[in-house]
């Protein structure tokens, strides 16, 4: 680990208030939690670098009543195979299922491959979440 540097921040009582409340249960200390804000301040714009090599995941939510869309999300999945690393799937319910599929590559790429996905008819929320191996 890196030696730490330790600085003053000024703050209304208020914030700081409701800063620890969101963090209760979760930090041991509020350090750890600051921390955490700056890594993922620096990861989110780091992320805008298109040619850098990420990890992550894409969360789908999907009716799969939809005629032909597991057809087509596996195609896609097919055709960028070196992207997709592992998948999890959950029947939410009758007609609901959650897919989560963890990819690996070009920021670029997993772009591209993840707005096919969200963009397909049936498909009811989608995200990309990317963050980087190493660096921090
Ligand atoms: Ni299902």
């Amino acid at each position: 680990m890196a030696e730490l540097k330790r600085f003053g921040v000024s703050i209304e009582e208020n914030l700081l208030k409701k800063f620890d409340k969101s963090n209760e249960n979760i930090y041991d200390n509020r350090s750890e939690a600051i921390r955490d804000l700056i890594r993922n301040k620096i990861i989110e714009e780091e992320k805008l670098k298109e040619k850098e090599n990420v990890v992550g995941t894409i969360t789908l939510i999907y009716d799969h009543h939809k005629l032909g869309l597991s057809d087509k999300m596996n195609q896609i999945q097919h055709d960028y195979h070196c992207l997709f690393k592992s998948n999890l799937h959950l029947h939410l319910n009758r007609d609901f299922c959650l897919e989560v599929i963890v990819v690996e590559g070009l920021q670029s790429k997993l772009k591209k491959v993840s707005s096919k996905l969200i963009a397909l008819k049936g498909v009811k929320h989608g995200k990309l979440t990317v963050t980087k191996i190493g660096g921090l």
